[in-house]
């Protein structure tokens, strides 16, 4: 049984730093065929041996371009690019680094001549699962288009040892399992123990003669393990730089534990757990003291590093003279992507003002100019308040410097001078929330120390300016901007779909896959009988192999000519997948009300994590569940209509479903989804969208025409005007006879008959406190979905009947692949 070590399958090894690489790339097949005589005892390796081998062999070509990459950094010494994020949704890694180096072919050829196959060996992988959902895999989309741009940029995070948890459905409920993804070792990271920082927690300030002191802290050590980015063909790699928490050795040993050595090891797990576990909250903010010490911990260790950097490098400065920071915000800058790392900014404060000894206007300036600010979210829940009191143990300097800044800021230099008297503007400017217990308001901390905010759609970035930035836009207008999110159309076409991007680059060649608005040359073609057939036959054939994926799953007999209407996304009541089991219980009750008339056959699928402490999620994917388990048996049904949940959704599992999908859900309630990437991942895949005029459905229904969408329901001004008049949902119950029977039946238990009053909390909220407005939006999506039915015509199986006749049909799935370039990244 042999262990091909990556250097032994290189042709020229070299010594770098201790380390052996390739000195020259070396051919993949060549050192695949070494391992097929490495792995000639085929009865002890077993498959997870295989996937170790491969991932090794293609690791081997990422090492050499990955130093050059690096070396070519050093020596040109560009601006970096510092994408500082609690998480960073990765998914897999072995086939994006086979389709990034363009060895996918090479790769596939020598598996197949091992007798292997390569799809079964990429199922083998463990998901980094460092997210919970479009925040962490927008920052995993942009590594990849930063690497593709051959842009000096950074990802620093948190290696957590646990990440997002996964998901079993028990009896109809979520059940989370730790996430031990780390068990079998990961081929893809590289620890760096001569690169550990110390992180400071609690202790004192001490004001002395020569400055502000931050003494008697406990230090807890930063660990790095990078990561290599590869960019798309272009011989860049990047690094993704993720922190593990490692107590110091003499950790707790000198003062509390005298000899008690015992005690004193097994206390380091005070120290290591603050990398243990992600929060699994989705748009939810927990005022937990381990998740502000995580924060701190990534924003502590990752400066550190930056300003090492900084002070190294070639052009930079290398002699300590103080005023070199001048040029530190034209070397680096900090992007905060929401407010979890916020604390740069008054870390970044101390370190110049404590540590580098620059006055204080000067640290600010540059503060400043280094830092720009991300708001993702618009609800209110989700903005980090942190108490006052939880500051003054765990960072008390930062405490000091956050009141010196909000001092500053409204003083009368500055705010009180611009309206004087307001004290309600103070009041609602400041970063230092009064009450019974005061708070930090990270946001206002964010848009007072950033030269630039921006939101994450066009509908997003003008709420953030125009409600509760408002004060702040008055003061500084130019601020703020808007940067609609996109997707990496390498992972999100290239890896998921082969299929349909050959049908794509055989058209128009392969310059789409860097630059989606080469869709646009496909306009030439939409008339084209092959090309809609080519289409149309690839959606298929995914279809029939995510069908045969989910009966081995599931056990349910799909039906692959049916129109696979898909809702994958965190369970959430703002994005409504409650509207989406309306809408099946309605098509339930007509089937059974009228068996024999013709029906459009569905396969409703619904996907997503609950937050484990998130009440009303959690018995939302029980109703799904139930209600699939009374629609999916029922004989009357047939093949007609299924609901099925989309157990432990999850970015591998986006890769198989997302190809599939015939009808994309993005229904959330006007104004309450900051942007959606799912919606867009939909879009590239060839699925028509049905969805409200909310986050980037909003551009999406510009761009392709809202004619070629199926829009529905409440604009923003509208949801406000509701909100003005009072929104009553009793009024819909009792003037919509379909919904009036959809809500009787789960009140009543119909679709949890050994436990009919399951459902009181969810029904209770539909009718006395729904934020999101259920019903107001019910008519509308219903029959929104009628029109869905009359274009998905049973023809040619899982086709549009649409894609005939282009020019007079009102949604070809064409002619959204067409504009989704739009918005994607590069
Ligand atoms: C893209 C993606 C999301 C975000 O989906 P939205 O529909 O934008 O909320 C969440 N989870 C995974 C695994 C994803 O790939
Ligand atoms: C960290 O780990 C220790 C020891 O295992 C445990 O007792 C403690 O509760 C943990 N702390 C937190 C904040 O989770
Ligand atoms: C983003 O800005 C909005 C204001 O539009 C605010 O309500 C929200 O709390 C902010 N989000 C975060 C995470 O701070
Ligand atoms: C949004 O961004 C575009 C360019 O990216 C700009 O033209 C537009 O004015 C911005 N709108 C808002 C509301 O910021
Ligand atoms: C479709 O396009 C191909 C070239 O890509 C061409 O050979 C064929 O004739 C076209 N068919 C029609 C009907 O235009
Ligand atoms: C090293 C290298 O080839 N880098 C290129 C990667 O691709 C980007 C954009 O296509 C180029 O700008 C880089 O020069
Ligand atoms: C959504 C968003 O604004 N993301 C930003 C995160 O940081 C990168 C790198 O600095 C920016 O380019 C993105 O715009």
């Amino acid at each position: 049984r042999c262990r091909p070590v990556t250097s032994d399958l290189c042709e020229e090894p070299v010594r770098i730093q201790g380390a052996l690489v390739c000195k020259r790339g070396c051919d993949s097949l060549q050192s695949l065929k070494k391992l097929c005589v490495c792995l000639t005892d085929r009865n002890v390796a077993t498959p997870r041996d295989y996937y170790f081998a491969l991932a090794h062999a293609v690791r081997d070509h990422l090492v050499g371009r990955w130093i050059r990459t690096q070396q070519h950094y050093y020596e040109k010494d560009p601006k970096r690019i510092y994408y500082l994020s609690l998480e960073f949704y990765m998914g897999r890694t072995l086939q994006n680094t086979m389709v990034n180096l363009g060895l996918q072919n090479a790769c596939d050829e020598a598996i197949y001549q091992l007798g292997l196959d390569l799809e079964e060996l990429e199922e083998i992988e463990e998901d980094a699962g460092l997210g919970n959902g479009g925040l962490g895999r927008l920052a995993a989309c942009f590594l990849d288009s930063m690497a593709t741009l051959g842009l000096a940029a950074y990802g620093y995070g948190i290696r957590y040892e646990f990440g997002i948890f996964n998901q079993k459905i028990v009896d109809g409920w979520q059940v989370e399992e730790a996430d031990d993804w780390l068990r079998y070792g990961n081929p893809w990271e590289k620890a760096r123990p001569e690169y550990m920082l110390p992180v400071h927690f609690y202790g004192r300030v001490d004001h002395t003669p020569e400055g502000v002191k931050w003494i008697d802290t406990q230090v807890v050590l930063a660990m790095p393990y990078d990561t290599p980015v590869p960019g798309y063909k272009n011989n860049t790699v990047n690094t993704m730089r993720l922190w593990s928490a490692k107590a110091p050795n003499d950790f707790n040993l000198q003062e509390f534990n005298v000899g008690d050595y015992i005690e004193a090891v097994l206390d380091r797990n005070l120290a290591e757990n603050i990398s243990r576990v992600l929060y699994p909250n989705d748009n939810f903010f927990e005022g937990k003291e381990l998740r502000l010490k995580q924060e701190y911990f990534v924003v502590a260790a990752t400066l550190q590093d930056i300003i090492r950097r900084f002070k190294s490098s070639k052009f930079g400065c290398r002699d300590p003279v103080r005023t070199c920071f001048e040029t530190f915000p034209d070397k680096v800058a900090i992007q905060l992507n929401d407010t979890h790392p916020a604390l740069a900014i008054p870390e970044l404060m101390r370190i110049l003002v404590d540590v580098e000894k620059v006055d204080w206007d000067k640290a600010w300036e540059i503060t400043k100019r280094t830092c720009a600010y991300t708001n993702h979210t618009v609800l209110p829940e989700a903005l980090e308040r942190w108490p006052v009191s939880m500051f003054e143990k765990l960072l008390p300097r930062h405490l000091d410097i956050i009141y010196a800044l909000n001092q500053r800021h409204l003083d009368v230099r500055h705010v009180a001078a611009l309206y004087p008297g307001d004290i309600d503007r103070l009041r609602r400017m400041s970063v230092i929330e009064e009450g019974d217990c005061k708070r930090i308001n990270m946001a206002h901390l964010c848009v007072i120390g950033s030269h630039a905010v921006n939101g994450v759609a066009r509908i997003h970035s003008d709420i953030v300016k125009n409600s509760v930035f408002k004060d702040f836009r008055d003061l500084e207008p130019e601020k703020f901007q808007n940067k609609t999110n996109g997707i990496t159309p390498r992972r999100w076409l290239l890896l998921c779909n082969p299929g349909l991007a050959d049908v794509i680059a055989e058209k128009i060649g392969e310059g789409f896959i860097t630059d989606l608005s080469q869709l646009k040359k496909l306009l030439n073609f939409v008339n084209n009988e092959t090309f809609i057939r080519d289409v149309a036959k690839v959606k298929q054939e995914n279809k029939l192999k995510f069908s045969a994926y989910l009966e081995e799953q599931y056990k349910v007999k799909i039906n692959p000519s049916s129109m696979f209407d898909v809702q994958v996304k965190r369970i959430h009541e703002y994005k409504r997948q409650l509207l989406n089991c309306l809408h099946a219980i309605t098509l339930y009750n007509r089937i059974r009300s009228d068996p024999s008339k013709s029906f459009v056959p569905r396969t409703i699928m619904i996907g997503g994590k609950a937050a484990p402490g998130y009440h009303m999620a959690k018995m939302i994917i029980k109703l799904i569940t139930s209600i699939g388990e009374v629609v999916n048996s029922d004989p009357y049904v047939g093949d007609r209509l299924k609901v099925i949940f989309l157990e432990n959704y999850r970015v591998s599992l986006a890769e198989k479903a997302i190809p599939a999908a015939d009808l994309s859900q993005q229904i959330s309630t006007a104004g309450t989804e900051a942007s959606g990437t799912g919606n867009m991942k939909f879009m590239l895949n060839g699925a028509l969208t049905i969805g409200t005029m909310d986050g980037a459905n909003v551009e999406m229904a510009e761009e392709a025409g809202e004619e070629n969408l199926f829009i529905f329901g409440m604009r923003v001004e509208d949801v406000e005007a509701l909100d003005r008049r009072g929104y009553n949902a009793q009024e819909y119950y009792d003037r919509l006879p379909e919904l009036r029977q959809a809500i009787d039946q789960i009140s009543s238990g119909f679709f949890s008959p050994r436990d009919p009053g399951c459902f009181r909390d969810i029904v209770n909220m539909l009718m006395y406190h729904d934020r999101f407005k259920v019903f107001a939006d019910y008519e509308a999506y219903i029959k929104c979905q009628g029109q869905v039915d009359q274009l998905f015509v049973v023809r040619a199986p899982g086709t549009w009947e649409g894609h005939t006749s282009l020019q007079t049909s009102k949604l070809p799935s064409i002619s959204t692949l067409l504009t989704s370039g739009l918005w994607a990244l590069a």
